[in-house]
């Protein structure tokens, strides 16, 4: 039952105890907490993931590929314990920035590339693969739609609505919001932004004038 008694703190510090699993693990900056490598196995694809509602849209995604005969979807599937902070190893930082599963290594070309953002990887893959994306525009936008009508609206406010029963785990997220807003931002400040603007076609890139 809600406990309606629970005031959220005038002015959050990231010492606020607020109970909660990730309460202690998680913090209002990104990078690396250690160094630790990521594995590699032999596929193109290397997976680093878990069993949780995010995490299993990648690996379903994966298995419907390879169980319709795209051999180049065969991946190796490492398992991040986010319980454990095994997120925040120098290797998975490097592949999600962000911190959070999954994350995907796509080394199939000559230059390995990351994606991460659950939707990310399935439009990557969906694109990859040909399959899961129509290629005709109406039924595309609607993919997309749902896709991301998923990710922002339904999920978070079906989560919001069942955390809500559960007063440890609303004060979390409740306190825990402006932390989550200070480590995207120090994501965009230091870790997130290329140092330069993808390669523009040419006639797109700025004369010295516009420049
Ligand atoms: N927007 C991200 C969210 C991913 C996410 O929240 N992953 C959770 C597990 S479902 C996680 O890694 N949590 C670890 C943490 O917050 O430290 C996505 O869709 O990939």
């Amino acid at each position: 039952m809600a406990d309606t008694t629970y005031t959220p703190p005038p002015v959050w510090s990231a010492d606020t105890v607020s109970g909660g699993r990730f309460a202690s693990i998680n913090r209002p900056t990104a990078g690396a907490r250690e160094d630790k490598e990521l594995p590699v196995g032999e596929h193109p694809l290397q997976l680093y993931s878990l069993a949780t509602p995010n995490g299993v849209k990648a690996t379903i995604m994966l298995e419907e590929l390879v169980e319709a005969g795209h051999a180049g979807a065969e991946y190796d599937a490492w398992t991040i314990n986010i319980g454990d902070g095994e997120q925040f190893g120098s290797g998975f930082v490097g592949v999600n920035p962000n911190s959070k599963i999954p994350a995907l290594l796509d080394r199939s070309g000559p230059a390995p590339f990351r994606v991460f953002e659950s939707g990310a990887i399935l439009v990557h893959l969906a694109e990859k693969f040909g399959m899961f994306l129509p290629t005709d525009p109406a039924a595309r936008a609607e993919v997309i739609r749902l896709l991301l009508h998923h990710r922002k609206e339904l999920q978070s406010e079906l989560a919001r609505r069942v955390i809500l029963k559960f007063t440890p785990v609303l004060r979390f997220h409740e306190d825990r919001a402006p932390e989550r807003a200070d480590r995207i931002l120090h994501i965009l400040d230091e870790l997130g932004l290329p140092n330069e603007a993808p390669d523009k076609p040419a006639a797109d890139k700025p004369t010295d004038d516009e420049a």
